[in-house]
Order: C-alpha cells, then structure tokens, then sequence
C-alpha cells in the first residue's frame, strides 16, 4: 500500500511537471523596451503596439532604461494596463519597472477590445507621451 502511495505520488508529480513545462512552452514572449526618452519600443515596429487574445498566457520581457527622473521606490517607468473606453486599470497589469530586464507572466484580458498601455512613472517632461495600443481579439 505504501509503495503505491509513494508510485501514485511520484507520477502526480511528474505529469504536473510535464503539464507546466508544456504551458511554458506554449506560452507567447513579448519584448519591450521602456527607453529612456519616455517612450516603449518593440523590435521591428515602427508604430509600436501589442495584439493578444483574450485569456491567453503571455511573458512579459520588460527592459527598462532609465530617462530623466524616477520615484522614491526606483521604479523608472511603468507599465500599466488601462480599458480605453472608461481608462480603468486591468488587475494584475500594474507593472513598475526597475532598471534593466524583468519578465512578467500574465493572463491576457478576459475581455476583448481596445487598451492602452501607460507610464505612470512621472520619468521626464515627455512623460504623458509615453503610451501605446494593446489589443485583446476574441
Ligand atoms: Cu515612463
């Protein structure tokens, strides 16, 4: 009896472990770069936005460069999630960054539409500028 216990255990372990190797690798990576003019730039956009589907898994791979100023906890930018129609943030998508790369998984919004991503980091007089697209597709 015990030696099932410690067999059933042991391959419960394994399939959770198959099980979460499987979702990482399916997982999509995003890059971005909060720079330091008070802009996010991605590799290969000139106009630069993110499109995911509704409750997809995503990493977040977030380099941070610092621009003029920065807030008392040292986070230099931010990168927060926002519903365009009434700018309410998305739970779990407040994301402040400190200098240089961090990753976040996040669950994409569970509801399509328009969004915006924002800096609310006060990091240099171009700060209100700092903003792009995110779009949630069914
Ligand atoms: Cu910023």
């Amino acid at each position: 009896m015990a030696l099932f216990k410690r067999l059933f255990l042991a391959a419960t372990a394994i399939s959770l472990l198959l099980v979460s190797l499987l979702v990482k690798a399916e997982t999509r990576v995003i890059e971005v770069l909060a720079d330091k003019d008070s802009s996010y730039r991605i590799a290969g956009q000139k106009n630069p936005g993110i499109t995911v589907k509704v409750g997809e898994p995503v990493l977040l791979r977030i380099t941070a460069k610092k621009a003029k100023t920065m807030n008392r906890d040292g986070s230099i930018h931010s990168f927060t999630l926002l519903r365009a129609k009434d700018r309410s943030r998305v739970e779990g998508w407040d994301l402040m960054l400190k200098p240089g790369t961090q990753e976040f998984q996040l669950t994409a919004p569970t509801e399509p539409g328009e969004y915006v991503v924002l800096c609310t980091v006060i990091c240099s007089d171009d700060h209100e500028s700092m903003h792009m697209k995110f779009t949630v597709v069914p």
